[in-house]
């Protein structure tokens, strides 16, 4: 019989790359979504998966929820990646988060560890944990030290998972991933919101693009590598945390220069006043300015993960570098303006 795998937050980016990798390898795919008046599909279309998944309501603030769609599907693996994920609104919501991000992730253990402890379960954890970095690059005994609502809140969720696999002997194990995207990425995160912007530059449909921090760096990976440390995580004989990242970094400044290089455009960075402007090398022309309601209360200035435990123990790999990344971003973006494609 086929595996059967439940996604929650399968309309998300990470949800849609992974449906589609259980599918070709033969599973049945469960995706939870949450009951609003419109269900995103967008990115499960894009990828050609919609059609061959079965999404079933199900809300992670409702335990009852959990316990009949738990009940109903008899999963053999769980992918939790369910969250509020945008580390900016959880400065706004920060109960919303908690309830979601963190309380959520103890619902489906307990249901799990009701129903006799046999589902494996993967937890979406994040390098949002490591905040304050305390030492760099950050690696699996790397201290934690959160910096927003939502590193905190996924804290908890990660040492849950911990604590359900020490106590229950769970399958239980959690990914610690650094930041990875692709054209399916939301628009509210940096990268997208760059690879979209420069495309519509591009086209003549925007003058300029406002950021906040563009001296935070990240180690940017394509999510469609990403997946992958999830499932083979959840196929080991013994389950555990690993790191999952490229281990390199850049700053969102560098993300900008290479998105525009892209279009051939290179930006010059100029002081004026107190703020930053990027402006186009050849003409002149403003393209970047600084809006200080992008930057966070507190902020993780730098991430840079290590890797090496899960390429020696799993055989995980990236495949995509930056450059590649950030190219392949600005041309999905400039294709679907072309094509007058529905963006969601
Ligand atoms: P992050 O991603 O917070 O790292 O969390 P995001 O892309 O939102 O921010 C990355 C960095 O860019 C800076 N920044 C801006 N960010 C946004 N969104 N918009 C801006 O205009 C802007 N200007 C500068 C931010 O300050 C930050 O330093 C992502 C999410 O996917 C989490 O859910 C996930 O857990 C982590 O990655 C790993």
């Amino acid at each position: 019989m086929n595996k059967r795998a439940l996604i929650t937050g399968i309309t998300g980016q990470d949800g849609a790359y992974l449906s589609s990798l259980l599918l070709d390898k033969g599973y049945e795919v469960y995706g939870s979504v949450r009951r609003t008046s419109s269900i995103n599909t967008g990115r499960l279309s894009e990828l050609g998966v919609l059609e061959n998944i079965n999404l079933v309501s199900m809300d992670l603030s409702e335990i009852t929820n959990i316990q009949r769609v738990i009940e109903q599907i008899e999963p053999n693996e769980i992918y939790n990646l369910a969250a509020q994920s945008f580390v900016q609104t959880s400065f706004e919501q920060p109960i919303y988060t908690s309830e979601i991000d963190a309380i959520g992730v103890s619902r489906i253990l307990e249901v799990i560890r009701m129903m006799g402890g046999k589902a494996k379960f993967y937890q979406a954890s994040t390098s949002e944990m490591f905040g304050k970095v305390q030492a760099s690059p950050q690696n699996e005994e790397t201290p934690f030290y959160p910096r927003s609502p939502y590193g905190v809140s996924k804290l908890y969720g990660h040492w849950m998972t911990v604590n359900y696999r020490e106590a229950w002997g769970m399958h239980a194990c959690s990914g610690i991933l650094f930041n990875h995207e692709s054209p399916l990425r939301g628009t509210e995160f940096v990268t997208r919101k760059i690879s979209l912007g420069v495309a519509e530059i591009a086209k003549g449909k925007k003058k300029d693009i406002s950021l906040g921090n563009l001296n935070a760096e990240r180690d940017w990976g394509f999510a469609g590598d990403y997946v992958h440390a999830m499932w083979l995580m959840l196929q080991q004989e013994v389950p555990k945390d690993y790191i999952i990242a490229t281990g390199k970094t850049h700053s969102v400044r560098s993300f900008v220069e290479k998105a525009f290089e892209v279009i051939d455009v290179k930006i010059d960075w100029v002081k004026e006043k107190e703020d930053e402007i990027g402006k186009c090398k050849k003409t002149g022309r403003d393209l970047i300015n600084i809006n200080k309601e992008f930057n966070r209360p507190s902020e993780t200035d730098h991430l840079l993960g290590d890797a090496s435990l899960a390429k020696d123990e799993i055989g995980w790999e990236p495949n995509i570098d930056f450059n590649n990344l950030v190219e392949m971003m600005v041309k999905k973006d400039i294709s679907r303006l072309e094509d007058g494609a529905v963006w969601f």
